[in-house]
């Protein structure tokens, strides 16, 4: 079997990785133990670089196309897939015998995507401020300009209010998890929706300092922390 081709976003981190888009398929891979490389692209560079590669764009919410990072290539097939969940599909589909999206719950899971992100997309703006330290001039002014399309600029202005938002949108992620009887979102099913908790927090860890990590970590008696090094040992990231 060729490895397959994941297209990520450089930074000045050791290891590169840092946003939570890209790290999905790559827990996704790692846990179908499918073999694939690693192409780091800068962030400024990602509409030359995908539509080079004849990636196909995503959508804006107001419907204009934008080229964006995960996309992924299966030289064993020929797909060239872009998006995270379009990704994780494709991979449940072509190489089923461990899934992400088990028991038909990628409707499901589609719609926690969505409102896990709704829930805790208003406390971001300072974790994009921070984003923006770890990538090249270039590529800093480039995700600032596509980023604030979401979550309007100014993002460094409100770090005490920010704070709380993001505590009281984990705390409500919180009483999710209390509503099942296993570790994972699915009871004792593990999902692409445990993935996408932990790559979120994944992000944060990567990009916040030690301190800030600290405090995420310390909220819900250490849930957060707990999350992350479960779904990465199960994805044999850890
Ligand atoms: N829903 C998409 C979102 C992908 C996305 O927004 N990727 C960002 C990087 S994390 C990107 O490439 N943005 C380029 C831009 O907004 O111009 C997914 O899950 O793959």
């Amino acid at each position: 079997m060729q490895p397959l081709v994941l297209y990520d976003i450089v930074s000045k981190l050791p290891g590169n990785n840092w946003s939570s888009n890209p790290a999905k398929p790559r827990f996704v891979l790692s846990y179908k133990d499918l073999p694939f490389v690693t192409l780091w692209v800068e962030y400024s560079d990602i509409p030359i670089a995908m539509k080079a590669i004849g990636a196909k764009p995503n959508k804006r919410p107001d419907g204009s196309d934008v080229y964006t990072v995960p996309v992924l290539s299966d030289p064993n097939t020929g797909a060239l897939i872009t998006d995270s969940l379009e990704i994780a599909s494709y991979l449940d589909k072509t190489y089923p015998e461990k899934l992400v999206l088990p028991n038909n719950s990628e409707p499901l899971i589609r719609a926690f995507d969505f409102a896990h992100s709704c829930l805790l997309r208003p406390a971001i703006k300072f974790i994009f401020a921070r984003c923006t330290e770890i990538l090249s001039p270039a590529s800093a002014e480039f995700f600032t300009k596509a980023r604030s399309v979401y979550v309007p600029l100014p993002w460094d202005v409100s770090r005490d209010a920010d704070w709380e938002l993001l505590e009281k949108g984990y705390n409500t992620l919180y009483e999710w998890y209390q509503k099942t009887d296993g570790k994972w979102i699915m009871g004792d099913t593990f999902s692409h929706a445990d993935i996408i908790v932990a790559c979120d927090l994944l992000w944060y860890k990567r990009v916040l300092e030690e301190d800030e990590w600290a405090r995420v970590s310390s909220w819900n008696g250490g849930k957060w922390a707990q999350v992350l090094a479960d779904v990465e040992k199960e994805c044999k990231l850890a």
